[in-house]
């Protein structure tokens, strides 16, 4: 679902399609972030202004609980909610000037990034994704435009199979895509040249958070010699993790993997992100450049400057 498609929606129902991933990925719900407290803002039909920060403050919390993983999240609302004006209508004017801004700058980080990422693949590459990231995608299809011939390799990403909406937007855009499960990425590796995945959170030490199996795909190609590529803007970096705060990964309900009332006697887990250590990260592709894992902590500092 993209962002103009959430006309007439408030926050709330903004913040009930990111926890239900009709918005997902994390430079999309990051952007649906700041577009939800735009709105808010924009039907606030009062005049007291602590009552809008109030309301701010709380639509802000609505909006963290929905997906605790990916801290675009968390960046875009702290990016939107850093506000000088004292007046409803100042602030009102703020919030939606920087809501806007923040979006805008998104998506030109998203066009750097697939540019930056497109220039690292060559003619003949055959490029293993995972799940449904935009930003590996925009690369993908910047190489397939400057005339490469490529082959990708798509994981199908259980439980909620993402994969599904990466091939059919590859394979629309006529770039050639295999379709295998997840628990094939080892036998397939051999056969690939490069990873390309997104990135819900990178560490200050480098970490990749990213959708469950990220970690397993990277040791595979770390195995075979085969670079994994991150792409990543640079609101997907946490200052948090500076300070020894962890990830948190989230725990999404077990039905998404099958009905428990089949197997009443079993504990099903359903953790949806995992962390690859920076060791099995090649390089970052962020809209300020191509960084290695080790850079990451340079982005945070240079982002709190
Ligand atoms: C999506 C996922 C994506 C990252 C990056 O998980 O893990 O790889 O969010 O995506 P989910 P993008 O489907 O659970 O949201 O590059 O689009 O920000």
């Amino acid at each position: 679902m993209d962002l103009d498609e959430l006309e007439g929606d408030d926050l709330e129902d903004i913040a009930k399609k990111i926890q239900n991933m009709e918005i997902r990925g994390a430079a999309k719900i990051a952007r649906a972030g700041a577009l939800a407290l735009k709105r808010l803002v924009e039907n606030y039909d009062g005049d007291d202004v602590e009552d809008l920060e109030s309301e701010l403050e709380k639509g802000a919390k609505r909006l963290r609980s929905t997906r605790p993983t990916a801290v675009s999240l968390e960046n875009a609302i702290n990016y939107v909610m850093t506000v000088e004006s004292e007046g409803v209508e100042g602030l009102k004017k703020e919030i939606v000037n920087r809501a806007s801004r923040f979006i805008e700058k998104s998506l030109e980080a998203k066009d750097k990034i697939a540019e930056y990422g497109g220039k690292r693949i060559t003619d003949g590459d055959v490029i293993l994704t995972h799940c449904n990231s935009s930003m590996a995608i925009g690369a993908i299809k910047y190489s397939w435009d400057e005339g490469k011939n490529i082959e990708v390799i798509a994981t199908e990403s259980r439980p909620k199979r993402q994969g599904y909406i990466t091939i059919k937007e590859l394979s629309e855009y006529g770039i050639p895509v295999t379709l295998i499960v997840d628990s094939a990425v080892r036998y397939k590796m051999r056969g690939v040249d490069k990873v390309y995945v997104g990135a819900d959170t990178v560490a200050s030490n480098g970490a990749v958070i990213n959708k469950i199996g990220t970690s397993q795909v990277a040791l595979c190609a770390h195995e075979s010699r085969v670079p994994l590529t991150v792409c990543a803007e640079t609101y997907k970096f946490s200052n948090k993790t500076t300070f020894g705060e962890l990830v948190e990964i989230e725990e999404r309900d077990p039905s998404e993997i099958v009905d428990p009332a089949d197997f009443p006697e079993v504990n099903i887990n359903n953790p949806v992100f995992d962390a690859t250590p920076s060791k099995y990260v090649d390089s970052i592709i962020t809209e300020k450049g191509v960084i290695s894992p080790d850079g990451a902590y340079r982005i945070i500092k240079e982002m709190e400057e």
